[in-house]
């Protein structure tokens, strides 16, 4: 199904504002800004935003760690105040300021991140029998290719697949984790063929290209929706950067080659989908740079949500309510 051009607008403008945010946690990092890391997402933000951008309210999402979560903030309408002040240790983010990256935004059902790769193997399945039962609602859960060595990810697979659950697998393959490469851990090129072996419908998909990541989620939700069961949606992305700021960035113990990162470079999500946006007159020149400008003044809007919120000092209480162990 192709896109309208207000579905197409809508899609360029998550993805400026992604880009903007993502180079905001860069700069804020570098600054001694933000408490924990940061994964940088550069030139790999179209797959989050595609595939979070027409969820519907009910529908469960679980973001990727990469620029952590980012992309699929931007997408999901989350506020992004928040999201900042719960990376600056402020009183006003979404988990009281206590998690830096292993966030959650409980009341919009976004699940965030866990320290634990492919921890959310085990409860997408019961995330999927919920959203089953509830019948107007699906999951869409993201992650990598360097989760998809998880034992569980097959168990959830196979469940998902039996019990014709509404669950999107979506796999950001960016060739790497950290410093092994995809294809030292994964005997076949497509992650999705794994899915394939479960019988469940599997896509791989440029994820350079906005467009194409959300035209494939929305055929998926549609599919779940209709309690056709789940999909394995692949979207072959990049790695500019080094795993998370101050790492080296190895590949197999060695320096990535540098002319390889050049090439990568190439295909920014941004200059392909402006290219389009301008060729097909979607938008013209003067509306990109009013969304330009928008995404600019949001993000000082934003930081000076985080930066004005109080320290987090939550009391011994405090902290014992979220310990469940
Ligand atoms: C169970 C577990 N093993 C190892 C790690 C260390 N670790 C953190 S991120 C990461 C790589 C993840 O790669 P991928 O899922 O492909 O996402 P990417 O960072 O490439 O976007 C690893 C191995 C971890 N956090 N948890
Ligand atoms: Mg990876």
């Amino acid at each position: 199904m192709a896109l309208g051009k207000e579905q197409m607008k809508t899609l360029y403008r998550n993805l400026v504002r992604a880009d903007h945010f993502d180079k905001m946690m860069m700069n804020r990092i570098m600054q001694g800004k933000l408490i924990g890391f940061y994964h940088p997402g550069d030139g790999a933000m179209a797959a989050g935003v595609g595939a979070s951008t027409f969820l519907g309210e009910n529908d469960i999402l679980n973001p990727h760690h990469r620029a952590h979560g980012m992309a699929y903030m931007a997408g999901k309408g989350i506020d992004v105040g928040r999201y900042l002040a719960e990376h600056t240790g402020k009183a006003d983010g979404c988990c009281g300021g206590r998690s830096s990256f292993h966030w959650s935004f409980p009341e919009q059902k976004v699940y965030g991140a866990s320290g634990f790769i492919g921890w959310h193997f085990c409860p997408v399945v019961g995330w999927g029998w919920a959203s089953k039962r509830k019948g107007n609602q699906v999951v869409l859960m993201a992650s990598g290719d360097g989760s998809y060595g998880q034992g569980g990810a097959h168990e959830a697979m196979l469940s998902a697949m039996n019990w014709k659950l509404p669950i999107i697998f979506f796999c950001e393959n960016n060739g790497m984790a950290i410093h092994s490469t995809a294809d030292d851990m994964h005997p076949m090129p497509d992650i999705s063929s794994l899915a394939q072996g479960y019988g469940m419908p599997a896509v791989v998909i440029d994820g350079q290209d906005v467009f194409a990541v959300a035209e494939t989620v929305i055929a998926a939700r549609k599919h779940a929706l209709a309690g056709k069961g789940p999909t394995f949606v692949e979207a072959k992305t990049v790695r500019l950067r080094e795993h998370d700021v101050g790492t080296p960035d190895l590949a197999r113990a060695e320096p990535r080659d540098p002319e390889y990162l050049e090439e990568l470079k190439q295909r920014d999500p941004l200059v392909l989908a402006t290219k389009r946006v301008l060729a097909e007159k979607v938008l013209t020149q003067k509306q990109i740079d009013k969304i330009i400008k928008e995404a600019e003044e949001e993000v000082v809007v934003v930081e000076k949500f985080a930066d004005d919120s109080p320290i987090a000092l939550p009391s011994i209480e405090e902290l014992q309510a979220g310990v469940y162990a």
